[in-house]
C-alpha cells in the first residue's frame, strides 16, 4: 500500500465536522477548538481554527486518516491544504442555517475536482428540527451543478451514520478510482462493525 488513507470532512461553521469525527474516531481526536469571536455566523461557544484529525481501522488494519476542516471562511486557506492527497470529502451541511442549497453549492465548488471525481458525499443534519430543504431540493441543485454524488441526512452526533456515510463514499471512490488499486483489493465493506 503506497500513501496514506484519508478522508477530509468540510461544511460550514456548526456543520458538525469536529462532531462527526469524535463520533468515530477510535483515537482520541486531535482538535483545534478555540473561543467563537463571530457569533454572527454560528452561536456555539468553540470553533476549529486548524483542523481535526482522527482515525478508524478499514478492515484491512490500515488506518484511515480523517481530517475536519475549520468552517469559518476566513480560514478558507486551509481548505485546500487540508484536501491535499484526500481520497475523498464528506461535506456536512447544517439544514437550520439560512441557505443551505447555497452552502452545498460553495463546498461543491471547493472541492470540485473531487466532486467531478465521484469522491464526495454530502451529508445533511439537523433535519428533524429543519427539514426543508429536502433531500430532493440538494439532488436538484446537484444536479444543476453537473454534479453525481449521494447525498442522505446524516447526523453527525451519531456513528452509525457517520459511519454509513463513509461506506457509501469508500465504495462510491472505489466505483470511480479504481479503488481496489489503491486499497490493495480490499473492500471498504466491514466499516459498520468497526468501533460501534
Ligand atoms: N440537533 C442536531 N444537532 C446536531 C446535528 N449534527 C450536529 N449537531 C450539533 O451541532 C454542533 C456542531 O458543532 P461542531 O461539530 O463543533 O461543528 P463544526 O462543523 O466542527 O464547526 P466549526 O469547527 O466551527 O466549523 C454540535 O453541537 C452538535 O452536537 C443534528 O443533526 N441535529
Ligand atoms: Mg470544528
Amino acid at each position: 500500500m503506497s500513501g496514506e488513507l484519508k478522508l477530509l470532512f468540510a461544511g460550514a461553521m456548526g456543520a458538525g465536522k469536529t462532531t462527526a469525527i469524535r463520533a468515530i474516531s477510535e483515537i482520541a481526536p486531535i482538535t483545534t477548538e478555540a473561543t467563537n469571536g463571530d457569533f454572527t455566523e454560528c452561536d456555539k461557544e468553540e470553533t476549529t481554527v486548524a483542523m481535526d484529525y482522527g482515525e478508524i481501522t478499514l478492515p484491512t488494519g490500515e488506518k484511515l486518516r480523517l481530517y475536519g476542516t475549520p468552517g469559518q471562511a476566513r480560514f478558507g486557506f486551509m481548505w485546500p491544504i487540508l484536501a491535499a492527497g484526500a481520497l475523498g470529502v464528506v461535506i456536512l451541511i447544517d439544514n437550520s442555517r439560512p441557505d443551505p442549497l447555497a452552502d452545498l453549492e460553495l463546498y461543491i465548488d471547493a472541492f470540485r475536482a473531487l466532486a467531478d471525481a465521484g469522491a464526495v458525499i454530502v451529508g445533511v443534519g439537523h433535519m428533524e428540527s429543519c427539514p426543508r430543504p429536502s433531500l430532493e431540493a440538494y439532488a436538484e441543485r446537484l444536479a444543476a451543478l453537473d454534479v453525481v454524488v449521494p447525498v442522505m441526512p446524516a447526523d453527525a452526533r451519531r456513528h452509525s451514520d457517520v459511519v454509513g456515510m463513509l461506506e457509501i463514499l469508500l465504495q462510491q471512490i472505489e466505483a470511480t478510482w479504481a479503488y481496489d488499486e489503491v486499497m490493495g483489493g480490499v473492500s471498504a465493506c466491514g466499516l459498520m462493525g468497526a468501533n460501534s
